[in-house]
């Protein structure tokens, strides 16, 4: 099996500097000989580094458009690429607005094999709002309602794109949403399993519900994971942190199913900010939560005992 790294150190999505350098922590972190270690035969396209998109007009809305569109088109493509040779593709963030183009990769992808792409989003936050709606402008709050069609998007980046069904968009971990984003969520039928849900039903049996919708329809899976579905006692590395999020076990977990699930086909590592980090801690973390999405076990057993 085959691991396509690609680094995207953005951080204009994000208002504030540091995520630019997620791609270099990780690295440093090990996630190369980790996956290696693991069996798999890594290739790093190194980082992406596009010239603004001058095509693009400035909009008030929608915070250095010209920079996150253009990483968003070089994004698409590299992830498309990985995928059609049949390597998972693993982006090394960088803030969330990257997810715009790394779905988009990996709808187009879905799309040449006549199957459904579902995302599952780890985040303390919905990032569903737009250009209309959004109170900051940040890009990075806005992957979600762009890869879901939100009409707002339509004029500025490709209108043509393959779109996700949002009821094939899983939200786990969600904590912080905007009035308008709770509007949009409930509209588009979107599923989220916000803190409270997991709290109530634990995360291995939304984790097993979510899996089985997407065995059903023989769908691909796109994990997206904000640094910030962690608590900030366990990842304290982000510029977004949110009290009450998800443990280090309950991160574990979620990744070790979906291992043993064999059915995910891209990962987005995101919002790391190192110049916010413990002495890299947060990076190590996501490191290692990758490595048991990639099938690092701590005993070689079923998750499932028989
Ligand atoms: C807020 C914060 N909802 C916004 N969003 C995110 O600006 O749209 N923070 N994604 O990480
Ligand atoms: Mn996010
Ligand atoms: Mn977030
Ligand atoms: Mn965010």
């Amino acid at each position: 099996a085959s691991v396509t790294l690609i680094g995207v150190p953005l951080e204009e999505g994000s208002g504030r500097g540091g995520c630019s350098m997620g791609p270099a922590a990780l690295r440093i972190a090990g996630i190369a000989a980790t996956l290696t270690e693991l069996g798999y035969r890594i290739t790093d396209r190194g980082d992406l580094r596009p010239a603004p998109a001058e095509d693009l007009a400035p909009m008030a809305g929608a915070k250095n458009l010209q920079t996150v569109g253009a990483f968003c088109r070089a994004i698409e493509q590299a992830t498309f690429e990985a995928a059609a040779q049949g390597s998972v593709p693993v982006l090394l963030g960088g803030d969330h607005s990257l997810s715009m183009g790394s779905v988009s990769g990996m709808a187009r992808y879905a799309r040449t094999l006549g199957r459904p792409l579902f995302v599952l989003w780890l985040d303390a936050h919905a990032d569903f709002n737009s250009p209309e709606t959004s109170p900051s402008g940040n890009m990075h709050g806005m992957p979600v309602a762009y890869f879901c069609g939100q009409a707002e998007f339509a004029p500025i980046l490709d209108a043509a794109r393959p779109l996700v069904d949002t009821t094939r968009v899983y939200q786990v971990g969600i904590r912080s949403v905007d009035v308008e984003e709770r509007r949009l969520i409930a509209k588009h039928n979107v599923t989220v399993f916000d803190m409270r849900a997991i709290d109530e039903e634990g995360i291995g049996s939304i984790v097993r519900r979510i899996l089985s919708h997407v065995e059903n329809e023989d769908g691909l899976l796109h994990v997206s994971l904000d640094v910030d579905f962690l608590d900030p006692d366990v990842a304290p590395g982000v510029g977004t942190t949110v009290p009450g999020g998800a443990t280090f076990r309950e991160a574990h977990l979620i990744m070790e199913m979906l291992h043993d699930s064999k059915r995910v086909s891209a990962l987005d590592i995101v919002e790391l900010n190192p110049f916010l980090d413990d002495r890299g801690r947060s990076a190590r973390i996501m490191v290692d939560l990758a490595s048991s999405l990639f099938g690092k076990k701590i005993l070689d057993r079923p998750t499932r005992p028989a």
